[in-house]
């Protein structure tokens, strides 16, 4: 057994667990956010059985899609003689998915 742990973009959250439920996944989400653009994300864990790692792969590849977002490195800057200097907005690239495939010892449900 595997347990997939994958984090996507909050705009691709809802149809992913929609898609994995009616392929009658098990599924958690858990609303998290990334560390580098603070922004919302979430983070789906699904546990499998080894032969159906492919198939839950291949609906989060379908589901999740890559976006640019812009990012402000700095706030604006007022600079000597009063002009406010307006540093560009950089873009970054934001994968469709991450995706982590753990081996689980053991799986339990009580
Ligand atoms: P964030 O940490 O908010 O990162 C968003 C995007 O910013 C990343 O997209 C990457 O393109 C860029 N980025 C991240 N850290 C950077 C850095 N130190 N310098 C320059 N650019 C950086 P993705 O790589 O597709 O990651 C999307 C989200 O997946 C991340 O959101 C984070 O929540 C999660 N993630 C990615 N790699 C991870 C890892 N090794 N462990 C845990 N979570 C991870």
């Amino acid at each position: 057994m595997k347990m997939v742990i994958t984090v996507v973009q909050g705009k691709d959250a809802g149809s992913l667990t929609d898609k994995l439920v009616a392929k009658r996944f098990g599924v958690t989400r858990i609303n998290t956010s990334g560390g580098f653009l603070r922004e919302s994300n979430a983070t789906f864990l699904i546990g499998v059985q080894d032969e159906q790692l492919d198939e839950v792969i291949s609906v989060i590849r379908a589901t999740c899609k890559t976006r640019s977002h812009f990012l402000n490195p700095m706030p604006p800057m007022s600079e000597p003689g009063g002009e406010i200097y307006m540093p560009n907005p950089v873009e970054v690239q934001v994968g469709g998915a991450t995706i982590f495939v753990v081996a689980v010892d053991k799986y339990l449900r009580l």
